[in-house]
């Protein structure tokens, strides 16, 4: 039943060569959406999978980047907010973008999706060809984003965690002066409720931010940052990502050792963050760690033989995120002054970030966590029509529903 109603979203969401997270609400090719989603486009077409993937490192920059947003020629060019003519990015190969990135899922996505069928992959010569992409990928961000010294990558922009609203960029956020209101128009508040999307005044900031990068012309090196923190969760799926670039290069016959020496010096880093029994981001303005616990701060679970797993374990199971006891794992801490159940990232609970952590359980052997975990994210993806995200207590549906990463981690999840 499920994979059947999954099928329909997907087909329905693809769009000839990739997917929309979502036809109303976002009607272009997401970055880390576009990972996840073929993690499930895998097991109805790993062809398809294979082409979403290679359409989103298409886009490509010469600097390694991976854009978080791919617009699409064919859509209204205000459909949506910011558009291409905000960005005022493009390609070499003619395709307009985003300037800012999104999680580093994509090598994941990549060796699972050739792992779903290696004879197909062979055939089209597929991990050759996005290999050298990938690596140039994780080369820009630890060559370019490296911007506290640290050994981690620093996000520029709340987007680019792609926790967007989360209460652990407030602080960081409230320096930031924002865009006045009147200098743009929302599109996302058509589609989505006002309760349960960011506020005006961080779209404000959001802008304001988004401008000074586009103006430096994207340049790491030029542009003034008000913003810049280091997001576990967006390290530690570098790690993950350099653990499958491994194994991609031994499949090639490569050498994985720089990718394994990689991982293990940013799992050294990432220690960095760890406090109070959970990852917390840090401030690069105040060189604090944000008092903010968030799905970020749990992410980290995902990375192998990570030193601080039991304790970080004890924390998801605890209070703050209550898994196995509410629906799925919350974005943000029920006990936090800032909780709100309904509103994006902070509070509701997501599907691909359930995913991840469902993924962690499994390897760390903890398979009755895991299969709880399982069940709920199955139940509650068709029950909400596949919803973007849900009411971690009541498991009511927020945002859009026929949501592609949804469908496409359900459909995973039910293989
Ligand atoms: C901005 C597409 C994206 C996801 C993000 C999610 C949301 C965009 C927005 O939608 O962000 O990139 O307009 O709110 O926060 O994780 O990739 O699904």
């Amino acid at each position: 039943m499920t994979d059947r109603q999954a099928s329909e979203v997907l087909l329905g969401n693809w769009t000839g060569h990739s997917t929309v997270p979502s036809h109303s609400l976002y009607p272009h090719q997401w970055s880390w959406d576009s990972a996840f989603i073929a993690i499930g486009l895998r097991h109805l077409s790993p062809r398809r999978a294979q082409v979403e993937l290679e359409s989103l490192l298409g886009s490509q920059w010469a600097d390694g980047r991976i854009p978080h947003i791919s617009f699409s020629p064919s859509v209204a060019r205000d459909a949506y907010f910011p558009g291409p003519d905000f960005w005022q990015a493009i390609t070499r190969g003619g395709i307009e973008t985003s300037g800012i990135v999104q999680p580093p899922v994509h090598a994941l996505a990549v060796w699972l999706t050739h792992q779903a069928d290696p004879v197909e992959s062979v055939r089209r010569n597929f991990l050759a060809r996005v290999y050298p992409k990938l690596v140039a990928w994780h080369t820009y961000l630890r060559e370019h984003r490296d911007l506290g010294g640290h050994g981690l990558v620093a996000i520029v922009h709340p987007w680019e965690s792609g926790m967007d609203n989360s209460p652990a960029w407030d602080e960081a956020l409230a320096r930031v002066e924002p865009a006045p209101l009147d200098s743009f128009t929302r599109r996302d508040t058509d589609h989505a409720s006002n309760a349960d999307r960011p506020t005006d005044l961080d779209y404000g900031r959001y802008v304001q931010l988004a401008a000074t990068y586009r103006d430096h012309r994207y340049d790491d090196a030029r542009t003034p940052f008000a913003f810049a923190l280091e997001d576990p969760c967006f390290n530690a799926l570098l790690i993950a990502s350099e653990h499958a670039l491994a194994s991609i290069a031994a499949e090639l016959s490569l050498d994985p050792a720089p990718h394994l020496s990689a991982a293990a010096e940013l799992t050294k880093s990432l220690s960095t963050l760890f406090t109070d029994g959970i990852f917390r981001a840090r401030d690069l303005k105040s060189g604090e760690l944000v008092a903010a616990d968030t799905i970020s701060g749990l992410v980290p679970l995902l990375v192998p033989e990570l030193p601080e797993a039991t304790e970080l374990l004890g924390t998801a199971q605890g209070p703050r995120f209550q898994l196995g006891k509410v629906h799925l794992v919350p974005s943000y801490d029920l006990t936090g002054p800032a909780f709100e159940p309904g509103r994006y990232w902070r509070g509701p609970s997501w599907f691909n970030t359930a995913w991840l952590i469902h993924r962690a359980l499994a390897a760390l052997d903890q398979p009755t966590l895991a299969e709880a975990l399982r069940q709920d994210f199955l139940t509650l993806a068709t029950d909400t029509d596949f919803a973007e995200y849900v009411d971690p207590y009541t498991g009511q549906p927020r945002g859009a529903r026929d949501f592609s990463w949804t469908a496409a981690l359900a459909l995973d999840l039910s293989c």
